[in-house]
């Protein structure tokens, strides 16, 4: 596989001659100042991947170019989007960036409720508490019928966790779930919003009505719109799963399982319509077999996340070593590298550690983190590349 680095563009704190130095080989970026919907321009695509290339490295994946929601939901506007969609596939195609990674995630992409898990070495990692994140469903979106998706244990669970809970808890909660998480990927929700619970709201309030069948539909439309210029330009389309892997905040999710996947991939029967294999999504699932799914998809996985968590008690879950969890990476690695040796990978998500903490690095994506669990990884690499000399 090729060594890729998930970079933020010329403001990220890791600059690409830091790159070159731990032998990243290939850059997984975005135009992060395009806001959605927008159409990327030629000459901006050009130059990220001209400035990559002065590095020594090369632009290997778009991660994400955002599909807008009213795509997702099925909006008046979505014709329109969809043809500027296609635009900026059709820019990037002549680019020679044919990568390119997307979700298909309601209103909210990936969720955690602690971003600074201390572990007991004095390093920390990214957490999910359920019922933390039910408390924020019920008693700060007080979202109607909420109550009714949740079993009696955690409602009584909810209920003591309001006895105690602080006011600056409650907003560290509220500035974890949909600010800090969502701003820096270009998500519905940045730094420095006002409001950000009212206008969350109004974004869940686009999908009354809208369940998995019907988000299913939506995407089914949008993956056959684009495919055309997808086959044309040699553009690999790569869905990121739904992280986590489940059905939250009365929304639904359609790329959580291995039955999902390969509805998505049938639906739309084209080798160019692929998926992101995220192990660390995939495995904070306990439905999910990620080494059976690897198996099964490798030659329709586009481009691939290292990562693993684990599944604690009462549906917590929390991101492992690289080397442990339920990611099974090694095995991974096995399955990927015989798949195809260019199949770009990133090491996904790193603990924070040896003064990361200090940097104000975006969430999950420290130096010293991921650049440890990059060494982990190519440790990994180099024992299955031997195996498969043999
Ligand atoms: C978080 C990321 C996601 C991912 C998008 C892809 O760390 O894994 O935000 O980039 O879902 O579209």
């Amino acid at each position: 596989m090729e060594k890729t680095w998930r970079w933020f563009g010329p403001n990220d704190k890791i600059t690409l001659s830091m790159l070159r130095q731990i032998g990243v080989e290939g850059i997984v970026t975005a135009l992060h100042a395009i806001p959605n919907g927008e159409v990327w321009p030629l000459e901006q695509i050009e130059a990220t991947r001209d400035l990559i290339a002065d590095h020594g490295m090369r632009w290997s994946v778009v991660e994400s170019l955002p599909v807008s929601e009213a795509i997702k939901y099925g909006g008046a506007e979505r014709d329109r989007l969809i043809a500027n969609y296609i635009i900026s596939l059709e820019n990037l195609g002549r680019a020679g960036v044919t990568t390119v990674c997307y979700n298909f995630m309601p209103v909210i992409d990936w969720i955690r409720t602690d971003l600074e898990y201390p572990l007991a070495d004095g390093t920390s990692t990214l957490y999910f508490d359920a019922v933390r994140f039910a408390y924020f469903d019920l008693k700060i979106l007080e979202r109607e019928g909420a109550a009714k998706e949740y079993s009696p244990e955690m409602l009584a669970r909810v209920e003591e966790l309001d006895k105690t809970i602080t006011e600056a808890e409650r907003d560290a909660l509220i500035d974890t779930i949909i600010v800090k998480t969502q701003g820096f990927i270009n998500g519905n929700i940045r730094e420095g919003d006002k409001h950000p619970v009212a206008i969350f709201k109004r974004l869940l309030a686009q999908y009354a009505g809208i369940d998995r069948d019907q988000l299913r539909e939506n995407m089914r439309y949008f993956l056959a719109a684009i495919m055309p210029t997808c086959e044309q330009w040699g553009i690999r389309m790569c869905v990121h799963p739904d992280d986590p892997p489940f059905q939250v905040l009365g929304l639904p999710r359609i790329v959580t399982s291995e039955e999902d996947i390969a509805w998505l991939l049938e639906a739309v029967d084209h080798p160019m319509n692929g998926v992101t294999f995220c192990a660390g999504s995939l495995s904070s699932g306990a439905h999910n077999d990620v080494v059976k799914m690897a198996e099964r998809f490798a030659a329709r996985t586009h481009f691939v996340h290292l990562r693993s968590c684990n599944i604690l008690e009462g549906g917590n879950f929390m991101e492992a070593s690289h080397l442990e969890g339920r990611g099974r990476l090694i095995e991974l690695i096995r399955i990927f590298e015989k798949e195809r040796a260019d199949l770009p990978m990133r090491v996904d998500h790193g603990r924070t550690m040896l003064g990361d903490e200090k940097i104000g690095y975006n969430p999950g994506y420290s130096f010293h983190g991921r650049m440890f669990a990059l060494a982990q990884v190519e440790g990994m690499m180099a024992v299955v590349r031997d195996e498969l000399k043999q």
